[in-house]
């Protein structure tokens, strides 16, 4: 088939799974062409004939207040629609891609026919589903689309109640187990951020407010009163200054690391000792699954899809969002007990591997665009 992904080239969780549905595709011989405002970071190093990609410019033009990136994007959509010979438009994050896709299957109708799906990630429905201002498009746009699919079942539910949709298929995130694995451990490297018997915590996002990322530092305050450990923080994002300010403020520099955008981050997962994940919001969790595959037990918030990923007391530790004494209790534990590390590190990763692995998820995928095929 020819597939074509419009996704977000960001850090963020959906642009990752776009990218990786789409390299998936082309390792199973299918044709992926990407559409985004910028080349997709984890197709940098990823070159292969069947893959191509096209990035959406828009006009600067001096009139313009808010220069018009939907126009640009459903012409490119729609052009890419016809030079590709595209079966399947599959848009990543509703907004504004979805709106987008569907004016440039009608502006093309009479030459091509083509699908468009939508895989909704979480705030595209959690936030933006919300904001009166979008509803009606965003409604429409839903209603019009051919297949739509949802991180998870929480998040399927949310967007069906709320646009009053019949039908959301639950496609889960999904990994590469072999990249992400316990056995990436970089005992030096560990060496540089902790002592011999120090613990090592972790946080992995883009930083905004639904990241509740201040909860991650008072878990961290709390732990370290009982057990001796460092924390590295890992992304970019709107909520860094207000780190900072706090870190500054509580005296807590020496013992937290910031990394924007490591190379290595499956190493970095695999050397820790704990992920802490205590959003507001999450329709999945995928940066805890990343943590799961490479056997480092998570503790984090009941909210959105994270039960759906983390079975609490068997594959980590989840208690209400906001309850950072909880957290940090469950923290405590796992870090003082070597048996129960150990016993839920490797409950996490056979989680992943049995119900979250890169294999079986895509095939999901694939059969779905098959469904629509003829
Ligand atoms: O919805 C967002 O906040 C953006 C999105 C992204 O692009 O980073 O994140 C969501 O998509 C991920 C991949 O499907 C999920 O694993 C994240 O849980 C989800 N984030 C939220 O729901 C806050």
């Amino acid at each position: 088939m020819n597939i074509g992904i419009v996704c977000y080239p960001t850090i963020g969780g959906s642009g990752v799974v776009a990218t990786e549905i789409g390299k998936a595709m082309a390792e199973k011989g299918h044709k992926v062409h990407f559409i985004s405002s910028d080349m997709p970071f984890r197709l940098l190093e990823y070159p292969m004939d069947n893959i191509t990609f096209q990035k959406v410019t828009v006009n600067q033009y001096s009139l313009f207040k808010y220069p018009p990136y939907e126009h640009s994007l459903a012409c490119i959509i729609a052009e890419a629609i016809l030079e590709y010979n595209l079966d399947v438009i599959h848009v990543h994050y509703a907004v504004p891609h979805l709106s987008c896709a569907y004016l440039a299957k009608q502006m093309v109708k009479e030459k091509k026919q083509v699908k468009i799906f939508v895989t909704l990630h979480g705030t595209d429905i959690s936030v933006m589903g919300y904001d009166k201002r979008i509803f009606p498009l965003l409604s429409f746009a839903l209603k019009s689309c051919d297949a739509i699919t949802a991180v998870s079942n929480a998040l399927a539910k949310e967007a069906k109640m709320l646009f009053q949709l019949n039908c959301i298929r639950t496609i889960y995130n999904f990994i590469d187990v072999n990249l992400f694995t316990p056995s990436k451990v970089n005992h030096r490297l560990k060496s540089y951020y902790v002592d011999k018997n120090q613990k090592l915590l972790l946080h992995v996002s883009n930083l905004r407010s639904v990241k509740r990322p201040l909860d991650v530092l008072k878990i961290f305050q709390n732990v370290k009163t009982t057990v001796d450990c460092k924390l590295l923080i890992v992304g970019q994002g709107p909520n860094f200054d207000t780190l900072l300010k706090y870190i500054h403020e509580h005296q807590l520099g020496e013992y937290i690391y910031c990394l924007e955008n490591p190379a290595n981050l499956p190493e970095l997962y695999s050397m820790s000792d704990l992920f802490l994940l205590p959003s507001e919001k999450e329709s999945f969790g995928l940066a805890a699954l990343e943590a799961m595959a490479s056997g480092v037990p998570v503790v984090a918030s009941q909210t959105g899809g994270i039960p759906e990923l983390i079975e609490h007391g068997y594959s980590g530790y989840l208690a209400p969002v906001g309850d950072v004494e909880n957290m940090a209790q469950y923290s405590i534990r796992l870090l003082q007990s070597n048996e129960l590390h150990q016993r839920i590190s490797q409950q996490a990763r056979v989680t992943s591997v049995e119900r979250f692995n890169k294999e079986y998820i895509v095939n999901q995928y694939e059969k779905l665009y098959y469904s629509y095929y003829n």
